[in-house]
């Protein structure tokens, strides 16, 4: 039985918490995800940069229970498209809530129909997820891009149509600042 806490919306106070997990993902985890596939084995043959972390709190008791998590990505790009994240798709249904926290970014989306959609993300502002849409997220400022996120137990997270497929749409840096442009490699499903 969970009893009521309060916590404090940075990565330390989650790391106190027993249940956290803890995710780092560099860019030799997530080389295949970006565009430039030159500009990433060139970054690579000079280190292997952090692009982002989370802390997740899972709810594995009984009930109608939350699960809950913090995700910090770091800023930079990898050619001209910004850090980001892995990006996913719930697998069995569940809608999310995302919160920002502090920096500026981007949520890139996706329908297993083929639509796509981005938001931005500024400190305050919520987005919400429907299932069944896959979500990315990039930092498209020149800080640490910082969100919350809540979503129901028991969602399996699945990467790999992500990792298949990619997404339509790519957020990059242009001379106007951030930009979604087409994403020249993406598959659609069931299409080759
Ligand atoms: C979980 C939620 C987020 C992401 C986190 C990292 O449903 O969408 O907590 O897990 O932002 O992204 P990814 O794509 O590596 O899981
Ligand atoms: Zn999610």
């Amino acid at each position: 039985m969970i009893t009521p806490f309060a916590l404090a919306l940075d990565p330390a106070a989650f790391l106190e918490m027993k249940a956290t997990k803890e995710v780092v993902r560099r860019l030799s985890d997530m080389r295949h995800h970006f565009s430039d596939k030159r500009a990433v084995e060139r970054i690579l043959g000079q280190g292997d940069p952090v692009i982002y972390r989370f802390w997740e709190v899972e709810y594995t008791g009984p009930e109608r229970g939350l699960s809950f998590g913090i995700t910090t990505i770091y800023p930079g790009s990898i050619g001209r498209e910004y850090y980001m994240t892995k990006g996913h798709f719930h697998a069995s249904s569940g809608d999310e809530i995302y919160m920002t926290l502090h920096g500026q970014g981007c949520l890139i989306l996706q329908s297993r129909d083929g639509q796509s959609q981005t938001l931005d993300m500024v400190p305050g502002g919520l987005c919400y997820l429907p299932s069944g849409w896959g979500h990315r997220t990039a930092n498209t400022g020149k800080e640490n891009f910082t969100f919350v996120s809540i979503w129901p137990p028991n969602i399996e997270h699945d990467y790999q149509s992500v990792s298949q497929y990619g997404f339509p749409q790519l957020v990059v840096a242009t001379d106007h600042g951030p930009e979604a442009v087409e994403n020249p490699e993406f598959i659609r499903p069931g299409r080759s």
